[in-house]
């Protein structure tokens, strides 16, 4: 995270963004009228879960990357009743405690095996019963937060861990940008306080004396990369420290927090082609806002 903010333009992964209060503040985003993916997405997977039942995978093994929003992961579990085993996989190792135990609960019979790890890393060998057919699902648009060539060899990299997989994944579309600020930068002050929870977790963890007060959120739509950039501005010149280093901003200097690209469907099913995997189907709800793909590996 360090050499980030040592780069003359200051930028640290997303994943930073993501620990328990991280992910607690992104289930809130979740909730936000402004925050249109989740429930954008959610009707969708309703629609088309007559179709999902179809895939092997549904009687065999889930695979869900990111454990992120419990609605959608319900929805597809009380839609397979023949499930055996469930797995989520997440970097947030007490978000994903909690959410296994969840399951556990509303479903006794299913076999769920939590994995923590950081799944933007090849994710090796996964401890799975070789002869079960395997979904993978990879909503929430978190494809998006990664560059082209980097979601590309993600995609990839799912595919030799899980070989013969099939994968619902979601994926945000370009749209209207007042609809996409709004969005990342909501009324309510929660995205900025995820966002801020970054310079937090700099305090706390690398002993950061960082003044919250002194960075502002921003939420930027970049037309010609296709993307919603979260950044931290700082809001005079300063210097902070972490861990005794120094850290000097220009006033209106700003930390790059995140990325989430909006995927064309050209777009999108040349990357899926790049990682190998190729469109089975997709669908979408009934303005073009978000897309469900059902890919193959
Ligand atoms: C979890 C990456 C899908 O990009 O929409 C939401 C994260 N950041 N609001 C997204 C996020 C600010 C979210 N993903």
């Amino acid at each position: 995270m360090l050499a980030g903010l040592n780069a003359p333009r200051k930028a640290v992964s997303s994943k930073w963004l993501y620990d328990d209060v991280g992910s607690h503040l992104f289930e809130a985003i979740t909730e936000l009228d402004a925050y249109y993916p989740t429930r954008t997405e959610l009707g969708i997977l309703k629609e088309n879960v007559r179709n999902y039942r179809r895939l092997p995978g549904s009687r065999g093994a889930m695979v869900e990357l990111g454990s992120g929003s419990s609605r959608k992961t319900n929805l597809l579990l009380s839609a397979f009743p023949d499930l055996s085993v469930y797995m989520p996989i997440d970097i947030s190792e007490n978000h994903l405690k909690d959410a296994a135990e969840r399951v556990r609960r509303a479903y006794p019979s299913l076999a769920v095996i939590p994995v923590a790890a950081d799944f933007t890393q090849p994710l090796g060998e996964l401890p799975l019963l070789p002869e079960l057919p395997v979904l993978v699902f990879f909503p929430g648009s978190t494809i998006g937060n990664f560059e082209k060539s980097a979601a590309a060899e993600l995609l990839r990299n799912i595919r030799t861990a899980i070989p013969g997989a099939t994968m619902i994944v979601g994926v945000d579309r370009p749209k209207n940008r007042e609809v996409l600020v709004e969005a990342y930068d909501d009324p309510a002050g929660i995205t900025a306080a995820f966002n801020q929870n970054l310079l937090q977790r700099i305090n706390r963890e690398l002993d950061g004396d960082i003044d919250l007060t002194l960075f502002a959120h921003k939420a930027v739509w970049n037309e010609e990369e296709s993307r919603i950039e979260m950044h931290l501005e700082s809001l005079r010149e300063q210097t902070i420290s972490i861990g005794g280093e120094k850290i000097a901003f220009e006033k209106g200097e700003t930390i790059h927090t995140e990325n989430s690209h909006k995927y064309s469907e050209e777009a999108f099913t040349e990357i899926a082609g790049q990682g190998g995997w190729r469109v089975l189907d997709q669908a979408s709800d009934k303005e073009d806002k978000f897309t469900v793909y059902t890919l193959q590996a």
